[in-house]
Parts: structure tokens; sequence; C-alpha cells
């Protein structure tokens, strides 16, 4: 009995990992060259494509098929976005027609039902809406847990490199000679903004920006998600608070915030062009809003805002029918969230709007607001491209400050709250040193460029200089008065302003980086906790390039052998972007370590597993999130006097981080 029990669970376990190559190997050739029919190397899933039958498979949907016949509809109508045209999430009926894709695919019962839909509608959509909704199905479908998306900056290449970039890798293509081209920031260093760019223009914090908002998106709808409005802000706000970080590390003032009726300060020439739809629409320096004609209007955004203001000062959100959400609690700031992205989740789209959305609008069409010359939207209407822009960073500090106005009005936390009596931390050092360095990383090109089956791929990639930091972790020593599972907290803090002048712990809250957030097992006596800085729960590591991939899964499936699990999500800060560029000279952070009560994890056994990796910026998919506390807690608070903080289980020292040129 017990051999044969062995045996079964063998064979499931094979099955399940060959099945996990197949699906690999299935999400693989479909994002492969994604502008051109699949490709007749894949030619069982190109003869899927051929005589697929939709609605034939409708009982294969949870939802009896109506997502699909919805989708089937608009497309024997002629309805749908043609071919070879730019695709905007911000546009209303692109987004309509990405969703009706995503609902189809998350409505399969079957894999191989997803497959075929999947197959199908790539010859028969627009390819830009086609590879957003895969992303999110895939992103979001039990189907396709464990599949690794392969890195979008190798799939849709044009959104993460600049027009030079691309033209020389069609001069190497048509030359037939392998290439691989340096790219270099958008600018030139008479612009301060170009010491910075590095970071918004980091094509990991990128793909982890564009992939916070596949797994959040505004406009879902399914399963609830937990505290999505909290996360829109949390993560938003670490971005923010990031960014002001490399600009104090490279002499430079914070970011201000963006006035709607000042004119916008930075201008900003993004050098990059569509796929299909010419050149991203440049901006010059101290441009004045106007009215983007037929969507939104600077006056409404006024409105908007003094609307979510009134509510913060008046404690409570007014639902459409018309009864008072109070907010002047700790689920307020999910509540406010979900108010200013707009998500389907706000409670008065009618009376609050949708600020954050139409403020990327306004702000990507400032070239064109009249429409005259027929550009297309600009780098703040995709997240791929909106951080390049300065105003991106403008225009989340504007948000970032109304969530703060919020925060500021909750009662400050006491001593009493903040005190864990188990736990007296005796001391906290850094094994290693913090030293930051530049690099060259390398990725490939083969997708941005059209061919034919005929002639052969010359290889072309680019090279971009990026952040990186030496491996180092924490030392932390405590005493513990008995066993309990605890919480640790770890940030990293401003510790000066601009002018070299000593932040108070009130003003340095807001500008704190989250490294880390894990659970412990404390016990009773002392201990010594090691944390690696790559075990943090808001990076994830390098993505798998496409190319490794794609060898893996065909390897996989060939030998019928397993297909390596990489343990990581797409949405996650890049791990090499953990510190902060800090400088030469050694740039004082505050390390802030807070060692909690266990009781604050949301979940039963939090110091198994690791809850799905990149969770402190990303949640747990499908799940609630870990922490029972408001993101960003204890520093999220108005801090009357830091003498507040002075408990046992909270321990502040100063720390340096070197910037190396090598
Ligand atoms: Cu992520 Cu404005 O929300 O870009």
């Amino acid at each position: 009995m017990r051999w044969f029990l062995l045996a079964a669970a063998l064979l499931a376990a094979y099955v399940s990992a060959t099945d996990l190559a197949h699906k690999q190997q299935t999400i693989n050739q479909l994002l492969y060259k994604s502008t051109e029919p699949i490709r007749s190397k894949f030619a069982e899933l190109k003869e899927l494509a051929k005589g697929w039958d939709p609605l034939s498979h409708k009982h294969h949907c949870s939802d009896g098929g109506h997502a699909l016949e919805v989708l089937v509809h608009e497309v024997e109508q002629g309805n749908m976005l043609v071919k070879k045209h730019w695709f905007s999430l911000f546009n209303e009926r692109h987004r309509e027609e990405a969703v009706m894709l995503v609902d189809a695919l998350l409505s399969c019962t079957d894999f191989n039902f997803f497959k075929g839909h999947a197959a199908y509608f790539r010859e028969h959509m627009n390819e830009g809406e086609f590879v957003y909704a895969l992303y999110v199905a895939v992103t979001h479908s039990d189907l396709t847990s464990g599949v690794i998306l392969p890195p979008l900056y190798e799939v849709t290449p044009h959104l993460f490199t600049n027009s030079e970039v691309i033209q020389r890798a069609y001069t190497a293509k048509m030359t037939h000679t392998p290439a691989k081209l340096q790219m270099e920031f958008t600018g030139s260093q008479k612009n301060p903004e170009q010491r910075v760019a590095y970071f918004g223009e980091d094509i990991g914090m990128n793909s982890h920006h564009v992939h916070w908002h596949m797994d959040f998106p505004f406009w879902w709808q399914g399963h609830h998600i937990d505290r999505k409005g909290e996360l829109f802000f949390w993560v938003h706000h670490q971005l923010t608070a990031r960014f002001d970080a490399e600009r104090l590390s490279n002499h430079l003032p914070v970011v201000d915030e963006l006035y709607w009726n000042r004119p916008i300060e930075e201008g900003f020439a993004p050098h990059t062009t569509y796929r299909y739809g010419g050149e991203f629409p440049s901006r010059p320096d101290n441009k004045e809003f106007e009215d983007v004609d037929g969507i939104i209007k600077v006056r409404d955004l006024l409105e908007t805002e003094s609307r979510i203001r009134e509510a913060i000062d008046h404690g409570y959100v007014t639902s459409k029918d018309g009864k008072a959400i109070y907010i002047d609690n700790d689920r307020g700031i999910d509540i406010l969230g979900d108010v200013i992205e707009s998500s389907m989740y706000t409670p008065n789209f009618q009376y609050y709007g949708a600020l954050h959305n139409y403020a990327h609008i306004m702000l990507g069409r400032q070239a064109d607001p009249k429409g005259k010359f027929s550009m297309p939207p600009g780098v703040m209407e995709h997240f791929e491209t909106a951080t390049r822009d300065p105003s991106f960073f403008r225009l989340h500090k504007y948000m970032d400050n109304i969530f703060k106005k919020h925060k500021d009005k909750l009662h400050p936390y006491t001593t009493n709250d903040l005190l864990y009596s188990n736990i007296e931390i005796t001391d906290v050092s850094i094994d290693g040193e913090l030293v930051t360095f530049f690099e060259d990383f390398e990725f490939n090109l083969i997708n941005a460029l059209d061919d034919t089956e005929q002639v052969e791929d010359v290889p072309v990639s680019t090279t971009v200089h990026r952040l990186n930091h030496k491996p180092f972790d924490y030392d932390i020593h405590f005493n513990a008065k008995y066993d309990a599972v605890a919480t640790v907290r770890i940030f990293l803090c401003p510790k000066h302003d601009y002018n070299d002048i000593e932040l108070s712990m009130d003003e340095y809250r807001w500008g704190c980086l989250e490294m880390d957030k894990f659970w412990v097992d404390a016990h009773y006596g002392e201990n010594h906790l090691v944390r690696h800085a790559h075990e943090s729960t808001v990076t994830i590591p390098d993505r798998t390039p496409f190319e490794d991939l794609i060898k893996q899964a065909d390897e996989a499936v060939a030998n019928d052998s397993d297909f390596p699990h990489q343990n990581y999500r797409s949405c996650g800060h890049p791990a090499r972007l953990l510190l902060p560029k800090g400088n030469t000279k050694g740039m004082e952070f505050l390390l802030f370590v807070a060692v909690t009560s266990g009781d604050d994890a949301a979940l039963s056994r939090p110091t198994v597993g690791e809850h799905g990796g990149a969770h402190g910026y990303c949640g747990v998919r499908g799940e609630i999130y870990p922490d029972k506390r408001p993101m960003g807690y204890p520093l999220d608070r108005h801090i009357p006097d830091d003498r507040l903080f002075d408990v046992g289980n909270i321990h502040v020292s100063t720390v340096k981080v070197y910037h190396k040129k090598h």
C-alpha cells in the first residue's frame, strides 16, 4: 500500500512538473515575436490557432462562455482595434478590448482551452492588447501558476529602450552584422535631472512598476484583492521615497509636487519610438497645463482634488448612496487609495472621479492637447515608460502628499502602542559594507525587429548601465523574555536634507525606504539574527532572460523532465536597487529596525515560507496581505516627539552608503 501511494505521489509530481514545462513553452511561443503570426516552427500552436473555433468550447468556461461570446462578437463584427497600431491601457476602448480577452482567458477551466483561445486571439487581435491581456491572465489564472513571464523588456523592447538603439538594431539586421548596442540615458548633462535618469529609466524598476499594475489593475472586477487601494498608495509612496533618496545621493533636492495651475517645470524629450505610431511626443520646459479635448479639463482635476481633500478634512468619504464611510482609522488609507487611483473599488466614482488615471492622461497629452497633430499618447500613458518622465515623480509626490494629509490627521502612536516588552534590541550592525556601483546589463532585442521566417536572425542586443550593490547582511542581536513569534521591520531613512541639516524623526519618516519585513521565532534569552539583503521581501532577483526561458522549457519538454522551478514573482523591486546610490564619501542614512509582536501577522504560520516573495510592495497572490499593520508601520503617522520611540524593541543607528566608481 505504501509503495502504491509513493508511486502515485511520484507520478503526480512528474505530471505536474512536465505539465509546467508545457505551459511555460506555450506562453513562450505565444509571446515570441508577438507582432508577427505564430512562427511555423511552433507547428502545433500554429495549427491550433488555425483550426480553433472559440465558441465550440464554451462549456469549458466558468461563466458558461459569456466573456468569450462578447469577444468573438466584437472580433467578427470588425469592431476591434486593428493590428500594427499602438495600444494604450488609458485608452478606454483599447482597455475594454484587452479586458475582454483577459476575461475570456480567466474563465477557462482547463489549460488546453486557455492555450487554444490565446493562440486564436493572438492571430485576431491587436498585438499590444494581446500581450497585455496574456500577461494579466497568466498573472491571475490558477492554470498558469508557476509559469514565469518573460521580461517585458525583451518581449516589447520598444517601450524600454530608445529610438537610436532601435535604429542601430535595424542596421545590424539589414547588414547581417551581429551587434551589442550601448544604450545611454535620455537627455544631456546640461539637464540636472539626467543625474537620476538611471533610476527613472531602470528597466528592472520599470518592469516592477508595470507588473504591479498588472497584479493590481485599476479596472479589476474579479475576486476581491485585499488592501488594493493601500498597496497603490504604498508602492508609489515607496517609488517616490526611493527617487528622493537617489536625488539626495546626487546633490539634488527632493522632488517637488505638481500643481495643476502652475507650469510643469521640467520638460521631457523621450527619444523613444512606438513600434507602430511614430515617436513618443516631447514636452518643453515650463509648459502650462491645457485641457485635453474631449477627455479631461484642468478645472475638473482641481475640483476632484478639492473634494478628496475635503473628505480628508471631514474624516469621511461619501459613498454613491450618500452614506459616510469614516476614514480616520487604519482602513482609511485603503479607501483613499481606491478613490484616488481610482479603481473599481472606489465608493463614489461620480463624485471623486479618477484623479490619478486622468492625471496620467493629462500629462501624457500636453504636447498635443487638442489632438491637432494626431500624436500618439505620451510616455505617461504607459506604465512601462511613465517613470522616465520627471513629471511622473512630481505627479506621484502630489498624490503622496494628499495621502500624507490623511495620515498626519491620525492620532500619533504612543509609546505604549509601540512597545513590545518581550524584546530588547541590544545591537544592530551591517555585515559587509553598503557599497553601490554601476554595471552593464545586456538584454536581447530580437523581438524588436520585424523579419520573415526565411531569413535567419542576427543576434542583436543592447547594454544598459544599472545600479547594483555588494551583498550585505543585517546583524541583529536582541533579548527575549519568552519564546514567541516576532515581526521584524527594517527601514533605511535619509538622515540629512539637501542642505545637510539633520532631520527629526517626523521629518525623515516619510522618506524611509522599506528594506525588509519578516517573521522570526524569538527564543527566551539572547538571539542573534543574521538576515541577508537578498532575502528582502520587497525585492525580486534578476529576471530570467527570455532566451533562457525558451531553452529551459524546450529542453524540459523534449526530455520529459522538470522545468526548473524559479520562485519569484514578476512584481517586485529589483534586488540590486535595494540600496540608494549614496556617494563616494559615504552618505549617512539611518537604519531603523523595529521588532514587534508576531500578532501583527495576518497569516497563521508567518515564519514558514516566503509568502510569495516580494509581498512588501506586491502582497501575496490570491491571499490577504500578510501584515495586519498599516503599510509603513510604525513610521506612517505623525511623530510629535522622537522620544515616543524610545522603546527597547526599536533601534535606530547610522550607516553609510558608499558609491564606488568600479
Ligand atoms: Cu503607477 Cu501612476 O500609478 O503610475
